[in-house]
């Protein structure tokens, strides 16, 4: 995604610094700050609500840099990265911050340091596998997501009888929750590369498969965070998981407390669980 917002040479006067002289007398930080973020909607739509406004961004800032005293630009600039990634939509942000007065100790142009920071969504990914060894592809499968995913948990893995399709073998499920800084897009993608490197091939709609990896939830229902979508390469949320036992009893397991959207409503994971068929679900 190549879509930026860029707000430069936001200047104010603030009271960071090291020295004594620094906190007592001020002097000017200018900054600099690149908004990563899907511009496409706002195009299409003309709609101020669709993006990000680059004057509430710009108050932010001269709020932080005139707010209270900081030692480190370092930490001025990790503050501002912060506000921007508070705003809805915002997928990463660049801030330099420029500190063209530091008492350096000798001449210079310009000092200033420049952080990238990612916003971290919540995820939830549905495993799969009922060919070949079942329990080690979907292990394999989670060590190849790699860097696609952080501080992810995974349900214990459960055999289930499978549902609909053609006679098939039984299935090997898990769930795992997670989180990311790739665009529901990017992760599905991701997704996909981890299933063909295990040999998926997609053939028959819920024929066998040696491994499938389905993106359930991405942001989280409490905030409304969570992404909707109905595209034909994407549904958000996955539109059948409420109803089925081999994706709600291992997400139950790996977070007890977990919501997903069904229609308008949020429903806690377990409430949904307690609807749905468990008798053919067993803890491998
Ligand atoms: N996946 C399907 C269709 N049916 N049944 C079980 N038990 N487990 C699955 O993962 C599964 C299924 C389509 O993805
Ligand atoms: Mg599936
Ligand atoms: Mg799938």
């Amino acid at each position: 995604m190549r879509d930026r917002i860029s707000l430069l040479g936001v200047r104010a006067r603030g009271f960071h610094g090291v020295l004594p002289d620094e906190k007592r007398d001020g002097q000017d930080f200018v900054v600099d700050v690149v908004l990563h973020l899907d511009l496409a909607p706002a195009g299409a739509s003309d709609d101020l609500e669709r993006t990000v406004s680059y004057a509430e961004v710009g108050a932010d800032v001269v709020a932080r840099i005139e707010g209270p005293s900081l030692d480190l630009i370092e930490s001025l600039a990790e503050q501002i990265a912060g506000d921007a990634l508070a705003r809805p939509l915002v997928r990463a942000v660049d801030v330099t911050v420029h500190k063209p007065s530091a008492p350096v100790g000798v001449p210079f142009g310009d000092v200033s340091v420049n952080v990238h920071r990612r916003r971290e969504v919540p995820v939830v990914i549905a495993l799969g596998a009922n060919l070949g060894d079942s329990a080690r592809t979907l292990q394999a499968a989670v060590d190849d997501l790699g860097d696609a995913v952080r501080g992810v948990r995974r349900a214990p893995f459960v055999t289930t009888e499978p549902v609909g399709g053609p006679d098939q073998p039984r299935y090997t499920n898990s769930v795992l929750v997670a989180t990311t800084s790739l665009s529901p897009g990017e992760l599905l993608e991701r997704l996909h590369a981890v299933e063909a490197r295990h040999g998926r091939v997609r053939e028959v709609r819920w024929g066998a498969r040696t491994l499938d990896l389905d993106l359930v939830q991405y942001g989280d229902p409490r905030d409304g965070s969570d992404v909707i979508r109905d595209a034909p390469e994407l549904t958000l949320p996955h539109p059948r998981a409420h109803e089925r036992g081999f994706v709600l009893q291992p997400w139950s397991r790996v977070d007890p407390e977990a919501v997903l959207r069904v229609g308008g409503e949020v429903r806690r994971v377990a409430e949904l669980l307690a609807e749905v068929a468990t008798d053919d679900i067993e803890e491998l």
